[in-house]
Parts: structure tokens; sequence; C-alpha cells
């Protein structure tokens, strides 16, 4: 069915065309090279010299050769990293970076492997491709008895991972398994509600889980289940998606402005709690809102009005600037209809870096300052008397224009996102900061700021838009607590070799054609070459803090799926992944949008 998708078809094309030639070849030869030498040698893949310190400096424009040759780099960095895993781990899930050992976290069929099918095919890397699909045709998913597998992480890495190769490749093997495993995987719907438990055995098919459910993994499955519904013909699994769509729709959201909180009950599909975050237990959940309109060829409008309600909400509430530096954060909050704004907690956590990126696709696709051409009135989505104080959001927002607002706040949450990793002498970014507050006040909300700006001409760019210098704290600072200086507090001081800010670097690159996005995602691929790379693969980092780095002995497999993945497509010439005509997954998983076609309609009561 893909063979044909325009974007597969621009993919191989590009594989074909002279200019690809010359970089092709070079990359053959060094990489025999490199493959002979780390068979025997697991060490450093590269022989860039890596800067030692984090030293701001502007970054200095570079030719395309020099972009070229960055995304070699990372393609280079991907292939230690898989190597390692290759040699030292598989069949099992991930690679332990430190003593070459492996670990078993997500079912035990090869995690890191699936979740790197689309990579290695995005990267040109035909031979490990070759060697990963006779695990792929060995796969049975099986189980013992007393174990279960998360519902949630299975699908977002393996079934997105089988199914983005199949996309990209066509092939059938790939299709087959994805089948296989939705089957295995299916007994989690049997809820009143339809909506997932968390776990299931795939062996047995006996499920767990409690009653009460967590947003991101009960709302993070309408892609996959969509794409296997189009590309096997199989109603059960549009089924599943749609169920998912119309019971969130659905939803009494009166006590939580329009936007999904994060626990749900999945008896009677209604919200369990008021606590509101684009974070951790929310983050794809929201995500899914905007892409499942997008990978349906914008026919999906029950997802963009939720998509829309989420981020009204959010900009209105959620998002905060710090007091001295204006940094632009998001945060959650327990929230009411008598009290919009709730009780933030302050906390600005690396996950809801995607958030920026996101923000920043739903502008660049959609006619957000024209939104009467879907047939859309934004101000009808929502009101004082459908969701109380929250509703006002509506009204403050309209007076804007969305598109210009939505792009705004991803630039500014973005800057923020790269600041916290900018301003570390590792260069890399913690997991978890405190914002502080002043003395006088529970924090300064965005749109209240922007009101002013507005009210006074909106002259120059608007607050917590602009561009910042980092401040790298000596180890004197650190140790007198010169937190204060600095607008916040690290509370988890790891770097996961989580994604979420270079996703969202990657992006805007790519929607705004600024090459300072670019440039800062060069820098972080500097850091993590320079301070987690270990003689078998890379390792999350115990502290960003500290210079030598500490690490930890894990090296989780979305490190492969999109860490890597995002950085090489923010370098390579070429946009491989044209957004109008691929959706990535939550796992960075490109899917091929499709319109469906009346026959389908019909018979999956579309
Ligand atoms: C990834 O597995 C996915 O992006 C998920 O949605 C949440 N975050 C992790 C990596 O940080």
């Amino acid at each position: 069915m893909y063979r044909n998708h325009p974007l597969a078809a621009h993919i191989r094309q590009l594989r074909h065309k002279p200019y690809f030639r010359p970089s092709l070849y070079g990359c053959i030869v060094l990489l025999s090279v490199y493959v002979l030498y780390h068979t025997t040698h697991p060490q450093s893949s590269s022989s860039i010299d890596f800067p030692t310190s984090n030293v701001y400096q502007p970054p200095v424009e570079v030719s395309e050769e020099v972009w070229v040759e960055r995304a070699n780099h990372v393609k280079l960095a991907f292939l230690h990293a898989y190597h390692g895993y290759e040699r030292y781990a598989l069949p099992h899930d991930e690679l332990k970076p430190l003593s070459g050992r492996y670990q078993d976290d997500f079912g035990g069929w090869g995690v890191t492997l699936f979740d790197s099918l689309d990579t290695m095919l995005l990267l040109d890397l035909k031979k490990e491709y070759e060697r990963a699909i006779p695990y792929v045709e060995k796969a049975v998913f099986a189980m013992p008895e007393d174990d279960h597998a998360r519902y949630f992480e299975t699908v977002i890495r393996y079934l997105g991972g089988l199914l983005s190769a199949y996309a990209i490749s066509n092939e059938t093997v790939l299709l087959e398994r994805a089948d296989r495993l939705a089957d295995k995987l299916d007994n989690v719907f049997n809820t009143p509600s339809g909506f997932p438990m968390f776990g299931v055995n795939p062996s047995s098919g006996a499920v767990s889980g409690i009653e009460i459910g967590v947003l991101a993994e009960m709302a993070s499955l309408q892609m996959e289940y969509t794409m296997l519904a189009k590309a096997t013909g199989k109603k059960r699994w549009w089924d599943r998606a749609n169920t998912v769509i119309q019971a969130l729709a659905s939803a009494n959201l009166k006590y939580t402005g329009g936007m999904l909180p994060i626990k749900w009950n999945l008896t009677t599909a209604q919200p369990h709690d008021v606590h509101l975050s684009v974070g951790a237990q929310a983050d794809s959940a929201h995500e899914y809102l905007l892409k499942q309109f997008l990978l349906t060829a914008r026919t999906d409008k029950t997802s963009l009005e939720m998509y829309l309600r989420a981020t009204t909400h959010v900009i209105a509430n959620l998002l905060y600037l710090s007091p001295t530096r204006h940094m632009l954060y998001v945060t959650d909050s327990d929230t009411s209809p008598f009290d919009a704004r709730g009780k933030p907690s302050h906390v600005f956590e690396h996950l809801s870096c995607f958030f920026p990126g996101l923000l920043a696709l739903g502008a660049h696709t959609l006619p957000l300052d024209d939104l009467k051409s879907l047939g859309i009135n934004f101000e009808a989505l929502g009101s004082e008397s459908s969701f109380g104080h929250a509703g006002k959001a509506y009204r403050q927002l309209s007076q804007y224009n969305l598109k210009e607002l939505h792009l705004w706040a991803a630039e500014g949450l973005a800057q923020t996102c790269w600041l916290t990793y900018a301003d570390e002498p590792t260069g890399l970014g913690p997991d978890e900061i405190e914002m502080k507050t002043s003395k006088f006040s529970d924090g300064f909300l965005w749109m209240d700021a922007m009101d002013r700006w507005k009210a006074s001409g909106a002259r120059g760019i608007p607050p917590g838009v602009e561009d910042k210098v980092p401040d790298v704290y000596t180890e004197e600072d650190r140790i007198r607590g010169n937190g204060l200086r600095r607008d916040y507090a690290i509370k988890r001081k790891g770097y996961l070799l989580r994604p979420e800010t270079i996703e969202s670097l990657y992006l805007l690159w790519r929607i705004t054609g600024d090459s300072k996005w670019r440039h800062r995602g060069w820098k972080i691929f500097e850091a993590i070459e320079r301070h987690t790379k270990t003689p078998y693969g890379y390792a999350s980092l115990r502290t960003v803090e500290i210079v030598p780095s500490l690490k930890d002995d894990e090296m989780p497999s979305y490190f492969l799926a999109e860490t890597l993945k995002y950085l090489y497509l923010m370098f390579v010439s070429e946009d491989l992944v044209p957004l109008d005509k691929w959706v990535f997954n939550t796992e960075a998983h490109p899917f091929p949008v499709f319109a469906w076609t009346e026959e389908e309609k019909e018979r999956f009561n579309i």
C-alpha cells in the first residue's frame, strides 16, 4: 500500500540522486573501516575534537557541507550505539553502556532493535537493517505467566517502530508482526470505557492495572491503530482508536477548562482528578490530538477541537515568565472552574520540552488565523458558561492572531528548554527544574505580560520570546547556591538521553528556517559526544552539573529512535521527512499522511 506513497518514494528517490552518491560511497568506505575497527575495539567512533567545557559562544554560520559532515557524525554515533547493542545486548531490550551487559524492561523482545528500524532506514544503514529483519521475523512476543508488558510503551516503541519501518520499506513481515502484536495486546480493551488497561501478558492475555488510568498511557494509541487499520484494512483497529477519540471528546471537562486531566476512570470514561500538565503522564495524549488530525489528512475535526481547547488552556493558564530572566515555561497545576490558574507547581520538566515543537507544528500546519476555513468558530469552543473562569481564555486569545501567538509561545518555550542545557557545564539539560517566583506573587502569567505588551503598542519582541545568554555557574556559584541568579533550582539533575528538547529544536529549524535552532542542536550533540559516550554506547548522566561526567549504566531505546534521529534530520540538507506528508508518533516513528477512501469510510463507518 505504501510502496507508492509519495514520501516513501521521496526517500527512495533521494537515495538515488547523484547528490547522494559521493557521500554514500564515502560513507561506505568510512563505515567499513569503522565496523572493522569496532568489532575488535568498542571505542570512540569519531575523530572530531569535541569541546571539553561549555563556554557560551554565539553561533558562527557554516556552509552546507559542514552540516553534511555533522549529519555524518550523528550517523557514526548511531552506529556506535547500535553496534554496542547488537554485540552486547541483542536479543535483549537495552544495552547497559558502562558494563557492556543488558536489561529487559520492555517485554524482553529486543526493544532497541524494533525502536531503531526506521532510524536505520532514514540513515540508509542497510546492513544493520538487513541484520535486524530476521529478529523481526522470529518475534512471537511471548512472556512468562507472572509477567506483563506495559501497554503504552509496547505500542509506541514496538508497534510504532514496526509500522513506520513498514511505511518506508513496504516489507510485509513488518506489518504482519505489528498486526500479530496488536492481536496479542487486544485484551487491554476489555474495559467498559474502551480505554486500555495498563498492562497485559501477551501469552496468556491476562491484563493488569487498576480502574484508574493515566492519560498518556490510555490516550496515545490513536495514531498507531489508525495506521494499522489503514494498512491491514481491519475495522477492529480503527474501532480501538475511534472509541478512545470519542470517549475523550464526550468526557465532562467542565472542571478542567476543557483540557484533559491526568487521571481517568476506566469504567465511567470520566476524569478522576483535576491535575493538568503537558509533562509526565499526560504529554503524548495532547500530542496525539493534533497529530491524529494531521495523519488522517486533516479530517478528524473532533481531535483538532480537543487540541485547540487543550492549547488554549495551557497558553492562558499554564505558561509563566520567570521573574528576572523572563524565561517562558510551562508548568502543571490543579485547576477548577473557580480558579483557572489553580495551584501551579512551577516545576518545569524536560518531558514538557516536546510541547514547543508541537505548538510550532500546529502553527505551521493549521490555519490558526482562519479557523473558520475549517468550519471552526474559535470563540464557540469554550466560554465561562461551559468552563467557569477558565472559559475567559477564548475571549482573551481571540484578541490575537492565533498562529503568531502559538509560534511565539513555541519559540519562548524552546528558548528555555535550550537554556537549561546551555546553562550547565556539561551543556546538557537536567530532567526537572523548579522556577523561582517572587516574594510578592505566585508567578507571572505569560498572557498577563502579553496583554500589557499588546496594550502598549506591541512593539519589539513579545515577552519571553527574546534570545537569552546562558549563565554557566562556576563550582563556587553552585556551592554558594546562587540559584536565584538563574531564576531556577535544579530538582532532578540527571540527563537521561531524552529527545524532547532536540525534537523541538528540529521542528523549529524546519518550520522557521532560523539556523539558530540548528546550531543549538549541534552544541547539544557535541555535549552528548563529549559527556555520555562510553566504550559500548552512550550513557544517561547522573548529574548535568559535574565535569568529568558521572554516568549511569543505561542507554534507553528512545535514544536511537528519537534523540539521534531528530539530530540527524536537523543536520541533513534534504528535508527527508516533510512535515506536511509525514507525522511522527510520540516515539519519533514517522507515519505517512493518508486520506480514507470512500470504500473505507463506508466499511469502517467513518
Ligand atoms: C519517549 O519514550 C516518548 O517520547 C514518550 O512519549 C515520552 N518520553 C520518552 C522519552 O523521554
